[in-house]
C-alpha cells in the first residue's frame, strides 16, 4: 500500500495505452475483489438547495440560477427518511447515503435529526454515509457515536484547478474536515469530478492527494460532471467516457483496497462503457433513479447492467 505516488507516475498511468492501463488495473482489481462484487449505494437529498457555497458545478448553490425548488423538505422528517432507506434496502441497496446542501453542519434540531437518521439507517443493517459540508471535531464524534459508517467530503478537483471551481471554501479546509472525520474514527468517502475544464495533470494531481491520505479513503467516488443549466459549468463539453474509465482504473491501481464508486455521470455512459469501468476497478455504483437532484439510471436498468456484466451484488459488507 503506497502513499507516495509521484505526479509523474500517476500521469504516466493515466496516459498508458488503454489496453495496458486496463490490464494493470484488472490484475489489482481481480486480486482484491475476485468475485467482482459491486456495492449498491442509494442516495437521498435530505436538505436540498439554498447552499451558501459557490461550487461552480452545483445546482444547489445560491450563487447559481439552477432550479432545485419543489423538493420535499426532509430535514426534520426522520421517519420519512427512514422509510426511504427501507425502500432502498428492499430494492437491494446495502449503503444509504444522505446529503445536506450545507456549507457546514450547525448544531441544533436538524443536526439532532441527522443523528437520529444515522441511528435508524444503521438499525436497518445498512451502511450509513453522510455528506453535509464542514464539521467540527465534536460533530464528527457525535456522528461516529451514532454509528455513522462514513463521512463524504470530496476534493472535487486538483489543488491547482480548485480556484476555478470554488472560492468560498479552501482546499485546506477540505483536508481539515477529512482529518476531523478520520480522527473521530469515521471511514472516509472522498473523490472528485472530471469534465470541469481541468487538464490531465489536474486529474493526476487530485488522485495524488487522495492516494497520499493515510489510510486511503475507504471509498473514492469518481464523478463525471453533470452539466446543469443555470450553473457556470452548464456549457462545458461533455466528459469523454474513456477518460472516466482511465480515472477509475488509475484509482484502482493507486488505492487497491478502496471502494471505487462510479458516481455521477452514468447517464452519459453507455452500457459498454460502464461495464469497462466495472472490469477496470469500479466496485460500487449509486443505485436509484435520482442522485441528489439529477437523474441516475433506473433500478431495473442497473440490474440488467450488472447481470450483463456478470458481476455479483454485494449483500453485506
Ligand atoms: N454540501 C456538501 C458538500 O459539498 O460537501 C454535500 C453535498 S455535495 C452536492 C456532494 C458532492 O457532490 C460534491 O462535492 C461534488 O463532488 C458532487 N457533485 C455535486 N454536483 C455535481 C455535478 N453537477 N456533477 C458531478 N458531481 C457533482
Ligand atoms: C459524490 O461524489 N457524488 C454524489 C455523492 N457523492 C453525494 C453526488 C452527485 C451529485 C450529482 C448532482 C446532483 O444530483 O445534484
Ligand atoms: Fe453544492 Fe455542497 Fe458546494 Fe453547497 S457545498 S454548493 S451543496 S457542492
Amino acid at each position: 500500500m503506497r502513499h507516495d505516488w509521484s505526479l509523474a507516475e500517476i500521469e504516466a498511468l493515466l496516459q498508458l495505452p488503454l489496453v495496458d492501463l486496463l490490464w494493470q488495473a484488472q490484475q489489482v482489481h481481480r486480486q482484491v475483489n475476485p468475485n467482482y462484487e459491486v456495492q449498491l449505494a442509494s442516495l437521498l437529498s435530505v436538505r436540498t438547495g439554498g447552499c451558501e457555497e459557490d461550487c461552480a458545478y452545483c445546482p444547489q448553490s445560491l450563487h447559481n440560477s439552477s432550479d432545485v425548488t419543489g423538493r420535499p423538505e426532509l430535514e426534520l422528517q426522520v421517519e420519512a427518511v427512514l422509510e426511504r432507506a427501507k425502500a432502498a434496502q428492499q430494492a437491494g441497496a446495502n449503503r444509504f447515503c444522505m446529503g445536506w446542501a450545507w456549507r457546514e453542519i450547525r448544531d441544533g434540531a436538524p443536526f439532532e435529526a441527522m443523528l437520529e437518521m444515522v441511528r435508524g439507517v444503521r438499525q436497518l443493517g445498512l451502511e450509513a454515509c453522510v455528506t453535509a459540508g464542514m464539521i467540527t471535531n465534536e460533530q464528527a464524534q457525535r456522528l461516529a457515536a451514532a454509528g455513522l459508517t462514513s463521512y463524504n467530503h470530496n476534493l472535487d478537483t486538483s489543488p491547482e484547478h480548485y480556484g476555478q471551481i470554488i472560492s468560498t471554501r479552501t482546499y485546506q479546509e477540505r483536508l481539515e474536515t477529512l482529518d476531523r472525520a478520520r480522527r473521530a474514527g469515521l471511514s472516509l468517502c472522498c473523490g472528485g469530478i472530471i469534465g470541469m475544464g481541468e487538464q490531465l495533470r489536474d486529474r493526476a494531481s487530485m488522485l495524488q492527494v487522495l492516494a497520499s491520505l493515510n489510510p486511503h479513503p475507504e471509498s473514492v467516488p469518481i464523478n463525471g460532471l453533470v452539466a446543469v443549466e443555470g450553473t457556470p459549468l452548464e456549457d462545458q463539453p461533455p466528459f469523454e467516457p474513456l477518460d472516466l474509465l482511465r480515472m477509475v482504473a488509475t484509482a484502482r491501481i493507486l488505492m487497491p483496497r478502496s471502494r471505487v464508486r462510479l458516481s455521477a455521470g452514468r447517464e452519459q455512459l453507455n452500457r459498454e462503457a460502464q461495464i469497462l469501468c466495472l472490469l477496470a476497478g469500479a466496485d460500487s455504483i449509486f443505485y436509484g433513479d435520482t442522485l441528489l437532484t439529477t437523474a441516475n439510471p433506473a433500478v431495473e436498468t442497473d440490474r440488467a447492467l450488472l447481470a450483463a456484466a456478470g458481476v455479483q451484488v454485494l449483500e453485506r459488507s
